[in-house]
Formats: structure tokens, sequence, C-alpha cells
């Protein structure tokens, strides 16, 4: 045997059976998939196929259900989450300013606004054209002399802005307050009581003016300046019997009581020892909300005017400042 031959790879056979084309050779490894095996594989992933559908069952119905949570359902006011979290956000607001209103306004305007040394401020009227949330800032921002002009005004400034006690967000609390509606339910303190209260803004959200409504004067004070001053009734001018004297200062009359001679008319001095703040004296039947029987002319002070008031029956009278409810006294008349 030649080198030649030796370096000759060993012939190999041929297969004799052709590998049909097309498809793959038989695998030489069968990784022991047996047909149990193979059966326990497609089960697995059918059921894995199972719990993805379940997942995305669930992460389905979560939407849907966050969904009504959170935007409300349909037709039902108030149900949606940010809705009740807005609502119990603003009640919050009011409850402060309803606070700060007690603590700091209601000992001029009143606890229920209804005025006093201040002016009304609950009157509906006046909280629907007047009383806007950009006037209210300005005045407590500016202070009382924003309202008619007078440099002496007894309100100052509350905006710390401006040199006040209260900071812009207690300025919005206030203004929240004084806009709420009745359809606004607190909770709070009664400051008179210390019990525990339900109360409801003053405004009426659904009030309209009646067509001849005179239109809220800008000017507080310019409401009482239009009202006419009843003539003296009595035909011509019967010399008064006395004269009595009355004082106010102070947003206060300093006489609280005055006797006067039944069924002869009188006279009344009235000083007004206020600077620019107008005060008179009115006479109503009873007490201060009684019929009015008497109402002299209304003017700043410092100054003196003297009232001639017809004969007045027996019977208990209130003497009051029509511009400042809290200004009143008795006046007997036997
Ligand atoms: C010392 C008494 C006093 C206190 C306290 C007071 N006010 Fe006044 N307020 C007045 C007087 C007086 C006026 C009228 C202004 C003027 O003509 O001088 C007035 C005017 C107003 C007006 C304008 C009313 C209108 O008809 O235009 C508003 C609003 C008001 N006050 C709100 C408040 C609020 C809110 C507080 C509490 C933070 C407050 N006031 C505290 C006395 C007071
Ligand atoms: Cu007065």
């Amino acid at each position: 045997m030649s080198d030649e031959q030796k370096q000759l790879p060993v012939p190999v056979e041929k297969a004799s059976t052709p590998v049909p084309r097309l498809s793959s050779p038989a695998p030489i490894h069968t990784h022991g998939l047996d047909a149990e095996r193979a059966a326990k594989i497609v089960k697995q992933s059918g059921s894995s196929r199972a719990a993805a559908l379940l997942g995305i069952a669930i992460v389905t119905l979560f939407v849907i259900v966050y969904t009504f949570y959170d935007q409300g359902l349909p037709g039902v006011t108030g149900s949606a989450r940010l809705d009740a979290a807005k609502e119990e956000q603003y009640l919050e607001t009011v409850t402060r300013g309803y606070n700060l209103f007690q603590a700091n306004c209601a000992r001029c305007h009143g606890a229920q606004g209804q005025g006093g040394i201040g002016p009304v401020l609950n009157d509906q009227g006046k909280l629907l054209s007047h009383l806007t949330p950009a006037y209210l800032k300005n005045v407590l921002t500016v202070g009382g002399r924003y309202v008619c002009g007078n440099a002496n005004s007894l309100m100052g400034v509350w905006s710390d802005t401006n040199g006040g006690p209260l900071n812009y967000r207690e300025i919005e609390e206030l203004i929240a307050w004084i806009r709420s509606t009745n359809t606004d339910t607190i909770t709070v303190t009664d400051p008179a009581t210390g019990a525990r209260v339900q109360v409801t803004g003053w405004r009426d959200a659904a009030y309209v003016p009646a067509a001849d409504a005179t239109p809220v004067p800008d000017c507080w004070s310019d409401a009482f300046a239009a009202s006419p001053t009843p003539a003296p009734t009595g035909g011509p001018s019967v010399a008064p019997g006395k004269t009595y004297s009355i004082v106010a200062q102070g947003v206060q009359y300093t006489t609280m009581s005055l006797t006067v001679t039944a069924g002869v008319p009188f006279a009344i001095a009235f000083d007004n020892q206020d600077l620019g703040i107008p005060h008179n004296v009115a006479i109503h039947t009873g007490s201060a909300t009684g019929a009015e029987v008497f109402r002299g002319a209304i003017f700043p002070g410092i100054a003196q005017q003297t009232y001639t008031i017809p004969a007045l029956a027996k019977g208990t009278y209130a003497f009051v400042c029509t511009v400042h409810p809290n200004m009143v006294g008795t006046l007997t008349a036997k």
C-alpha cells in the first residue's frame, strides 16, 4: 500500500434510503418529549392563557368601577369623587370664614350680618348686585373709606397687603362666607351659646329682585339720605311742650331712656358727636321693630338738630338710629 493510498479518507457508504425532501429529518434528540409530557405542555399553556385572560378581565373591571367611583354615576350629582372633595373643601373654607366673621366683624355688622354700627350685609338685593367678591375684596383691602369715601370710617383695613391683620387666605374665607348661599350648610360653634349648630349662608341663590326695586346705592348711607323724612304731622306748628336732649357718641346713644309727657308735642335736641358718622333719632311703638311713628333727619356729626315731635299716646316706645340698628333707647310717654 502506498503512502498516497494511506491518506485517503475511509470511503463512506452512501445512505441507501433517500431523505424525503421538504421535511426535517427525524430529530436526533427527543428531550424525553413523550406523548404524556407533550400533552402536559399543551395543558399548561392553556391554563396560563386563562390566567392572562382573567388578569385582563380584572383590570378592565377595575378601570370601569374606578371610573364611576372617580367620575360619579351618570345622573347622580355629587357622586363624583373630585366634586365631593371640592364641595368638602369649599364648605371648610366657608366654615373658616364664618369663624373669622364672628371673631372680627360681628360686633359691628351683627352676628347674622343684620347690621349695627356697620351697615347691613345680609340683604338679598345687596348680596346680589353690590357685595360681589371683587367689591368685598376691595373693601377689606382699602378699608371702610372705600365704601363712601369717608376718611373717618369706623372700619379699618383688614388685608395684610395694606397693613391689616388678615392674610389673603383669610380674606378669601371671609368672602366665601359672606357669599355663601342658603344651600350651603355648615356645622359651627355658636359664639353666643357655645353649642354646635348648623347654619346656612345668607344669600338666597334663587333670589330675583322685584321689578320696581330701587337699585342698591354704591354708598350704603345714600339709601338713608334718599329716604323721605316724614314731615312732622299735626297742623300748624304747636309750640313744643318741652325739649329733651339725646346725645350720640361712639355709635351709641349716651341717653338710654327718656320719659315724656303723653298727649303733648315735644322736642328732642339731638347732638351727634360722631365725626362724619350719620345718625338720627326715630321713634317706634313698643320696641325697635315696632311701627315707626317719627323719623328725624339723618345727618353726620359733629352737629346738632332739634326735632319737633307730635304728641304721643301713653305707652312705651323705642328711639332708634335708622342707620345703626344697634343704637336703641327707651322712650316712655305718660
Ligand atoms: C368697628 C366696626 C366695624 C368692624 C369691626 C367691621 N366693619 Fe365693616 N363696616 C363698618 C362701617 C362703619 C362700614 C361703612 C363704611 C363707611 O361708610 O364708613 C363698613 C362697611 C363694610 C362693608 C361695605 C358694606 C356696603 O354696604 O358697601 C363690608 C362688605 C364690610 N364692612 C365687611 C366687613 C367685614 C368682612 C368685617 C370683618 C373682617 C368688617 N366689616 C368689620 C364697620 C365695621
Ligand atoms: Cu347712628
